[in-house]
């Protein structure tokens, strides 16, 4: 018997419509789902999802460890599930009596698999638990693009305030460390579609990726300078006179003025203009005097946007200068001259830049990894969230849109479960105050590692992950094998036994998305809309193993919060989400290919609402920035001199990065053959005249080596990077017996773990991301390997 079943693959936050094929209760084909509004071509990781269902290397049953945590055999033996289970609400229920509830993390996977999906019943369980402390990649992942960018256009903890770009009603798009061709199937097409209308495309990466090949302009720019480049566009604009000048004046802070002593915002109140704290100066344009600005209300005269003043504050005089001026003066520095000899792009492309982002309007922008996973990352982003203000395309229809691709469900994330002061005790609050730790409660786990080992600022004893391959997926991986190693109790739910939860004590088989139902949604991520999509199982679960739902659901029971995770009934908790929009689980699950959920776009919202924040304007100036000691205009501090100052340079004269392939995500997929036989084996990317030079062919092993260690990969030689670039993937561990290719140490030199090469301390000061897109390398031909692979 046939069966086609519409629903949408998982295996990626882009959620592409397919159908899934099943014959004889076995599944067999997915094909795209060509009658969907959202239809799109698939990728080969979609189309491989029998491979990932019938994995060989798949887990079976629960399993608990039988053998200490430095043993490279766990010992693991079948258990069920009634004992994992209690073994587990027995070992946080006595870690929460001894050490209280922040005792215990909770990881879970992010935009690369389906769990995403779920983290608002996982905030719940964590929030019954009473435990701040959620483990995620945010940070060298999108946090920057959607909570960094409140910064500017709103107040830190809100989301997604970079607006979503518009691409097929843009002008102009310009796209910086990101390659939608490998990862975002949802955005390729639009950025095709808008480009073959007459869309300028702007590229920044210093890969010739598909999309820098079809841009209008692509910069190469040096890794890790991208803040640098932003900001010498920022100051053409200004220089040139290419900015919005009305949305400037009006919708910015650029007019307020700062004061030279303290380097804060003047307030009315040091002049005496009012007594009410939030209130700002502005100098008037026609008398050049102070002029009290209250937010939210309306001007009666027209500020001077550069300009400064000297004032009487506690009889003292301070000069005081607008914001605009001092991003003017900031920004000097950043001549195109300079900045050529900084990022390796050529200046007249930088005014071209320039003048296409300001005259082919409206524009709109996107950034992803290329400039998330850098010590630079918050300030980057700053830089790119100023330049577009200086355009006046801010949620202006093809421009970036303040709008909703998710459907406006009931998210049970159970905040009113947690306690006032639970928040305060998150381990990464002190460091990160405003980063993922203050706005999304997020913990890195380099920091969670050192609660671990260090018990500071408290000890950490248990870990709880739903996916997630963090042992490996975040640098500097011997130092998350040193603390799991010390873990008290590590539970790791998921498909396969990866490295990480290799050091758990009870591993429990997750069903894969394909065997789960779901309440789900495909989001139109240019749209305000979505569409509602029951994604029924194509098949029962594999083995013993179980939706992960269920698992959370389970565990709620045993740990006493049955009543607030609707006494285990996963339906229920569906009918709860779907309230708001008046429509049943049974209607939903009728309706195939999804019901369409679609609001109606208002453009430049703010016109009637402000910005919601300190000055209620577009922030160049951050004052909550300031607050915590940060630079509050954009800044940029040179990887290269600090590389130079720790003496690494000379030694390690390349510049490493990655990038990820359209066949991988992650650290997951290498067992699944149709897409290991792509790339069987984890490959540098070498420019052709680098290589030449260092006496590498096309497939020689060779070492990749920094200050924090080594790995052995295959070079793969192309004109497509720059000449003292490399590039490779991280994730590589597993094996594909089916291909008969090997699997690879993720703690050796002879393996090819990326994440063994970067360091945790040059990191950024307001998120917690990485430098891991730009750090010093050095690469030799490995003597004594032939070209078939490793025997590991
Ligand atoms: N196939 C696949 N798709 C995925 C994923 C996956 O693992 N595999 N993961 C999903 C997730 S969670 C995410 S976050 C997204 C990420 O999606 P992307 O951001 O597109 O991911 P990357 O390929 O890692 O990085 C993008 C580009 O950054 C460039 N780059 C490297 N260093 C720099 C630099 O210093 N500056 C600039 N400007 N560019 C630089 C690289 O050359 C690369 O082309 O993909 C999602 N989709
Ligand atoms: N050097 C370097 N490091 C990077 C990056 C980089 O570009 N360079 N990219 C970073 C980014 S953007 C991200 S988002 C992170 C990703 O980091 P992680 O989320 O830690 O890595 P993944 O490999 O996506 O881990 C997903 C795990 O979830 C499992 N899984 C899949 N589906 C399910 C399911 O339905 N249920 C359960 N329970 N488990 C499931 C998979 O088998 C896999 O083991 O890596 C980051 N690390
Ligand atoms: S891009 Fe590929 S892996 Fe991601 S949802 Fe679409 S088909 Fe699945
Ligand atoms: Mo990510």
């Amino acid at each position: 018997m046939t069966k086609q079943i519409r629903t949408y693959c998982g295996q990626c936050y882009n959620n592409c419509p397919v159908v899934a094929h099943v014959e004889n209760d076995t599944f067999v084909k997915v094909t795209p789902d060509r009658n969907h509004i959202y239809y799109r071509p698939i990728c080969p990781k979609g189309i491989a999802g029998p491979e990932l269902v019938y994995n060989k290397q798949r887990i079976q049953y629960p399993m608990k460890r039988t053998r200490p945590k430095g043993d490279n055999d766990p010992g693991w033996v079948r258990i069920s599930w009634d004992e994992a289970l209690d073994t587990i609400a027995h070992r946080l229920t006595q870690i929460k009596k001894d050490n209280g509830p922040e005792a215990i993390a909770i990881n879970q996977s992010f935009a690369g698999s389906p769990l995403w999906e779920i983290g608002c019943y996982l905030r719940r369980f964590s929030n019954l638990l009473g435990t701040p402390n959620s483990i995620t990649t945010t940070h060298i992942c999108n946090w920057h693009r959607d909570f960094a960018s409140a910064l500017t256009f709103a107040k830190p903890g809100v989301g997604f305030q970079s607006g979503w770009p518009e691409f097929e009603k843009s002008r102009c798009i310009l796209i910086l460390g990101n390659n939608p061709e490998n990862t975002l199937n949802s955005f390729r097409g639009k950025i095709n579609n808008a480009h073959k209308s007459g869309a300028k495309l702007i590229v920044v990466d210093p890969r010739k990726t598909a999309l820098a090949s079809q841009a209008d302009l692509w910069l190469q720019v040096k890794p890790g300078t991208d803040g640098a480049l932003i900001l010498s566009m920022i100051h053409i604009i200004l220089t040139e006179n290419r900015y919005d000048l009305n949305f400037v004046r009006d919708w910015t802070n650029a007019p307020l003025l700062v004061r030279m002593d303290t380097g804060g915002l003047l307030k009315g109140k040091d002049l005496g203009l009012s007594a009410d704290e939030n209130t700002f100066v502005m100098l008037d344009a026609e008398t050049e005097q102070p002029k009290l600005y209250r937010p939210g209300v309306k001007l009666f005269s027209v500020p001077l946007l550069e300009g400064e003043i000297t004032v009487q504050i506690s009889k003292q005089a301070i000069k005081c200068e607008t914001v605009f001026q001092l991003l003017k003066k900031a920004t000097e520095q950043y001549h195109p001259d300079r900045v050529t000899q900084l990022t390796g792009v050529d200046k007249n492309q930088l005014r071209e830049a320039a003048r296409l982002i300001t005259q082919h309007k409206p524009a709109c922008w996107y950034s992803y990894n290329g400039v998330e996973q850098s010590f630079n990352a918050t300030q980057t982003n700053r830089a790119i969230c100023i330049l577009y203000a200086l355009t006046g395309d801010f949620d202006k229809s093809g421009g970036n849109v303040l709008l909703s691709p998710f459907p406006p469900l009931n998210y049970p994330y159970g905040f009113e479960f947690a306690t006032p002061d639970m928040f305060q005790k998150n381990l990464a609050l002190h460091d990160h105050p405003l980063g993922p730790a203050g706005t999304i409660m997020s913990v890195p786990p380099y920091l969670a590692y050192e609660a671990i080992l260090n018990e500071k600022p408290y000890p950490l004893k248990a870990l709880l992950c739903f996916g997630g391959n963090i042992a490996i997926s975040n640098p500097d991986s011997k130092f998350a094998r040193e603390a799991l190693q010390k873990l008290d109790f590590q539970v790791s739910v998921d498909l396969f036994i990866n490295p990480t939860a290799n050091f758990a004590d009870i591993v429990l088989p997750a069903a894969s998305f394909w065997e789960v139902n779901r309440l789900g949604y495909i989001p139109n991520y240019q749209g305000n809309e979505s569409t509602l999509q029951w994604r029924s199982a194509v098949v029962q679960p594999q083995g013993e193993s179980r939706d992960d739902l269920w698992i959370i659901f389970q565990l709620a029971k045993r740990l006493g919060f049955d009543n607030q995770f609707w006494h285990g009934d996963i339906e229920a908790s569906f009918e709860h989400q779907l309230k708001p929009l008046n429509i049943t689980l049974a209607e939903l699950k009728k309706a195939a290919g999804g019901i369409l959920i679609k609001h109606d776009i208002t453009y430049q919202k703010y016109k009637t609402q402000g910005f919601a924040n300190l000055t209620g304007r577009v922030e160049i100036f951050s004052q909550p920035l300031k607050d915590i000691g940060q630079a509050p205009l954009p800044d940029w501090q040179d990887p290269y001199i600090q590389f130079s100052d720790r003496g690494w340079t000379e030694q390690y004269p390349l510049i490493l990065i990655t990038a990820k392939l359209k066949e991988f995500c992650h650290t997951q997929n290498r067992s699944m053959p149709s897409l290991r036989k792509q790339h069987p084996h984890p490959f540098l990317e070498i420019n052709d005249r680098q290589a030449a030079q260092l006496n590498i062919q096309n497939g020689d092993w060779v070492t990749l080596e920094t200050v924090q260690g080594a790995i052995t990969l295959k070079a793969k030689i192309s004109p497509d990077i720059a000449h003292n670039v490399v590039c490779t993937q991280h994730g590589w561990w597993q094996s594909c017996p089916t291909l008969k290719l090997p699997s690879y140490d993720p703690f050796s030199t002879a393996g090819a773990n990326v994440n063994l090469l970067f360091i945790n301390e040059l990191r950024d000061p307001v998120s917690g991301s990485i430098q891991a897109r730009g750090f010093p390398c050095r690469v030799k031909k490995k003597a004594g390997h032939n070209q078939k692979g490793l025997e590991i």
